[in-house]
């Protein structure tokens, strides 16, 4: 919606699977959505401009090839994957699905690209948890290194976080790196930290909101500590909750994601942004909701429950590097406190769908089960 509202012809594929997930595991988001005819129909009304749109999946290739060859778009923005990392920890399916999905989903973009439309520039949603959590500064992507007397600049080791999801990530940024080396294929691999928020600009209704997902399994961290507050439930801060994480409101998601499409990588380059604002521990945004949530009226408090996921849940050093985008222009919209704000007045609005899914709030898929 930001895309197109800023003059982009925009084309959107999906097969919906995201909502059929969530249902699956029982929940729905706490904001309703509706279908894209309508969804798109409010837009149009709304900013006076159509999204093109087609139903279909990134794992059958012959699609994929028919939407590059009826658009032939100049940039891709690759967001259709499998997100969630204790979806990917349920059992053997579930972990063969996200990898499947993500990987065949990535390779058959590759592919197709390098056919249709072979200059153009694929920006692909990766993970700042593909570095996992290293004890030295990470760099965005690339480092030099010194080993046995002789210089290289390399890939920065992928040691992603603990689970099937992360490394389906790992893995995406593997071949989109060949692509770029074999076929000259240019690409932008994102490592994002975790997106926070219920709205951007564009969601100036009730029809154009986006989905606000807050149970156990496609919840994330500060999405599901404001719907908690919301909801009058404990924050539920996994084991101690020293482990680090980088943030950033999805308002400023969208405003990084701009300008990497607007300025684009030369042919046969792979580039690599580490997109966040800030970091802190889960212990840390617990409390900030809490705060946020007392000054607005709700009765908040916080509880450490037993971690469902094998990590590091102890205070560690975390030191990501992020200026490439601060040197492309990117300036932080808001403060965090603001936007929380936001996120639970508007979440308040919804309370009834969250009391709806009250059960689903408490982890039940375990790493070690
Ligand atoms: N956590 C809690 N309480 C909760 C939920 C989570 O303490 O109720 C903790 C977890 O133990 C974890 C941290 O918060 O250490 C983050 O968990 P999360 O579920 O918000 O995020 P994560 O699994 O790391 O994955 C999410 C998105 C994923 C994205 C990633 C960016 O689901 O798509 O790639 O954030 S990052 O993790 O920074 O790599």
């Amino acid at each position: 919606m930001h895309l197109a509202n800023s003059g982009f012809d925009v084309a959107g594929v999906d097969n919906f699977l995201r909502r059929k997930w969530v249902g699956e595991v029982g929940s729905h988001s706490a904001t309703p959505i509706g279908s894209m005819e309508e969804r798109i129909r409010a837009f149009k009304q709304s900013f006076g401009r159509r999204i093109h749109f087609d139903y279909g999946d990134l794992r059958n290739y012959d699609f994929v090839y028919y939407v590059l060859e009826k658009y032939k778009p100049d940039v891709v923005v690759h967001m259709a994957e499998q997100p969630s990392a204790p979806f990917s920890m349920i059992d053997v399916d579930h972990a063969v699905l996200t990898q499947t999905n993500n990987i065949v989903g990535t390779l058959n973009v590759l592919h197709a690209i390098r056919k249709v439309v072979p200059h153009c520039h694929l920006v692909k949603m990766g993970s700042v948890g593909e570095y996992g959590v290293p004890s030295v500064d990470v760099p965005e992507g690339f480092f030099e290194i010194e080993y046995r007397g002789r210089k290289d600049t390399l890939p920065f080791p992928r040691r992603a976080l603990t689970d099937w999801y992360h490394w389906s990530k790992t893995f995406d940024s593997g071949n989109l790196m060949l692509a770029s080396e074999i076929w000259g294929v240019r690409s932008s691999d994102i490592m994002q930290g975790i997106v926070y928020g219920t709205r951007t600009d564009e969601m100036v209704n009730d029809h154009l909101i986006t989905r606000f997902d807050f149970d156990a399994i496609f919840g994330t961290v500060l999405n599901r500590f404001c719907a908690q507050a919301a909801l009058g439930h404990k924050l539920t801060v996994y084991g101690s909750g020293g482990q680090r994480r980088p943030i950033i409101s999805l308002r400023d998601s969208i405003q990084c994601l701009t300008l990497v499409i607007e300025n684009p990588p030369d042919e046969g380059e792979y580039r690599v942004f580490n997109q966040f604002d800030e970091v802190y521990n889960a212990a840390e945004l617990a409390q900030k909701v809490k705060n946020v949530a007392n000054k607005l009226g709700f009765d908040s408090d916080i509880q450490h429950i037993e971690n469902p996921r094998i990590e590091d849940e102890h205070l560690h050093y975390y030191n990501l590097i992020h200026e490439k985008l601060q040197q492309l222009g990117f300036k932080a919209s808001h403060n965090l406190e603001g936007e929380l704000e936001i996120m639970l007045t508007d979440l308040n609005k919804y309370k009834q769908r969250l009391i709806a899914k009250r059960d689903h709030i408490l982890p039940k898929v375990g790493w070690g089960d």
